[in-house]
């Protein structure tokens, strides 16, 4: 029985630092949607979200500028984005409205991406390498994650780790179209991008091991 008590308390105290170090910036409205969201109090969230209704795509706009900024700490990144991915969510049960919560998903994605690489050869053909994973701790990657090209182009994901791989674009945030087959260690798996669009793919395996081409 205490033991349950000293884990509430530190479950709390763990959401509040979670939360804490953002709010200074945060409006009334969303101070008072993450005091709902540290004590889990999904009725007074509901209530806060219904009762603000019209101003919520602008507050989980501004939610998402603010996780955007630059040398901002993967803490409070985290924080806002999961605060902006609540309200999103909420304000669709609501409203019906989809598209603020495909908008919160998408920035909480390409927040977890390298550097946009455009290659500059003219072959055509570009190559996501799929590096040996880490023998310390998994370490499932694409590289680069993050890769423009031009429509008709193609990409040939190589396969250098020991572990099989299978990933998919995924529609709901992007375009559909990516499905590679197991990609087995030492394989590779091409494929042609016939139309424009952004391509936001994940490993069905691999937790965290995500991806994104580009087609201009
Ligand atoms: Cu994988």
């Amino acid at each position: 029985m205490k033991s349950n008590i000293w884990i509430a308390i530190f479950a709390i105290i763990m959401s509040l630092s979670i939360i804490m170090p953002v709010r200074a910036e945060l409006t009334n409205l969303s101070r008072e949607f993450s005091d709902a969201l540290i004590t889990n109090d999904t009725k007074k969230m509901n209530l806060i979200v219904m009762a603000n209704n019209s101003e919520i795509p602008s507050e989980v706009e501004s939610i998402l500028k603010a996780a955007r900024v630059s040398g901002i700490s993967e803490e409070d990144k985290y924080a806002l984005f999961h605060m902006g991915e609540k309200m999103a969510r909420l304000y669709m049960d609501s409203s019906g409205e989809r598209g603020l919560l495909k908008d919160v998903k998408r920035n909480r994605f390409e927040s977890k991406l390298g550097k946009l690489v455009e290659p500059k050869s003219k072959a055509g053909i570009y190559t996501v390498k799929i590096p040996m994973s880490d023998h310390k701790g998994p370490s499932y990657t694409f590289k680069p994650d993050n890769l423009q090209i031009k429509k008709g182009e193609s990409v040939v994901w190589v396969n250098e780790d020991n572990h099989s791989h299978v990933f998919a674009s995924m529609a709901v945030i992007g375009d559909g179209g990516i499905f590679a087959p197991s990609i087995e260690p030492g394989g590779s798996w091409k494929y042609q991008f016939k139309r424009s669009g952004e391509y936001f793919y994940i490993c069905f395996i691999h937790k965290g091991m995500i991806g994104k081409v580009t087609v201009k």
